[in-house]
């Protein structure tokens, strides 16, 4: 595996920063996985995008061009022969001194990888997979913001961890005011009579890419979307629940807290807009092999 680091192409051995780089010290730093499907770079542009308002968010100046970044990613691929698979783009404040002040980091490091994915078992797309609430509550939008994908991912662990611990993949965090904000790792969606609905970003989660690509699935097959503030109730009356993102693209729910979500079966608006979603990863993003 060939790894991208500030400029050059290192084997995976060689591949390393310094310690004294403020993403490891202090979890300083942004960063995007990315989907390739098809010899497709899907939606890499948005990816890009998002990571430099990430970086805008937390003053860090990347020294590239959204444009040299569009390539140096999809170079990444290339030389890995990589055509499907993952990419993992990260931005760390760089090497600085033992304080946290990011005015000693005078330049910020760039790392891409590419590399094959494990999603989650094919079983649980066909079923569909039974979560939790947990009791971490997502960041406040007025602490680190959750519409910033930061190298500081602890609070999506410690809910991860307690999805774990009562035995299952994912969790629903709530925000402070007890709505649903979003998952350890994937955006919410419910179905109810015909209707999609996600929460509000505002709730306290990431502008999911895949969120929007699905919001744009509804509204082209005239399904009525919209994106209201939502309960644990809202979402156990559900009749249908999914949840999208890069890595899961969308996984059917069909368990919360122990209630049954409609009736218990991966749900047929679920599906249709499944099979559209699969449709997009086919067309929208840069090529990698011309
Ligand atoms: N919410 C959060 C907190 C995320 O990290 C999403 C939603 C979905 O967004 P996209 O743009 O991918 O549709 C994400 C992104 C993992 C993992 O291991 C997941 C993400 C990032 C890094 C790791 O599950 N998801």
């Amino acid at each position: 595996m060939k790894v991208y680091i500030d400029g050059q192409f290192l084997d995976e051995a060689n591949a390393k920063v310094s310690v004294f780089d403020h993403g490891l010290l202090y979890g300083d730093g942004v960063f995007e996985g990315i989907r390739m499907y098809h010899n497709r770079v899907f939606k890499l542009r948005e990816h890009i995008e998002r990571l430099y308002w990430s970086a805008k968010a937390i003053l860090l100046e990347i020294p590239m061009t959204q444009e040299e970044m569009i390539q140096a990613t999809i170079e990444t691929c290339r030389q890995n022969n990589l055509r499907d698979g993952y990419i993992r783009l990260l931005v760390t404040r760089g090497k600085g001194t033992l304080g946290l002040d990011p005015r000693r980091c005078p330049k910020p490091s760039v790392v891409i990888i590419a590399a094959n994915l494990q999603m989650y078992p094919a079983e649980l797309y066909q079923k569909g997979m039974a979560i939790v609430t947990v009791p971490t509550t997502r960041n406040l939008v007025n602490s680190v913001n959750p519409a910033i994908k930061s190298l500081n991912y602890l609070n999506n662990i410690l809910a991860k961890i307690e999805a774990n611990n009562a035995g299952v993949e994912e969790a629903i965090m709530l925000n402070s005011d007890g709505f649903v904000a979003e998952c350890t790792g994937d955006n919410v969606f419910i179905i109810q009579k015909g209707r999609l609905m996600t929460p509000p970003l505002s709730a306290g989660a990431l502008y999911g890419i895949t969120r929007n690509t699905v919001l744009d699935c509804a509204r082209a097959a005239g399904i009525p979307t919209s994106e209201p503030l939502m309960t644990r109730y809202d979402v156990y009356t559900a009749d249908e629940m999914f949840l999208t993102g890069t890595a899961a693209e969308m996984i059917p729910v069909v368990k919360v807290d122990g209630r049954v979500i409609g009736n218990g079966q991966v749900g047929p608006l679920t599906l249709q807009l499944l099979a559209a979603f699969r449709e997009t990863t086919k067309t929208a993003g840069e090529i990698i092999f011309a």
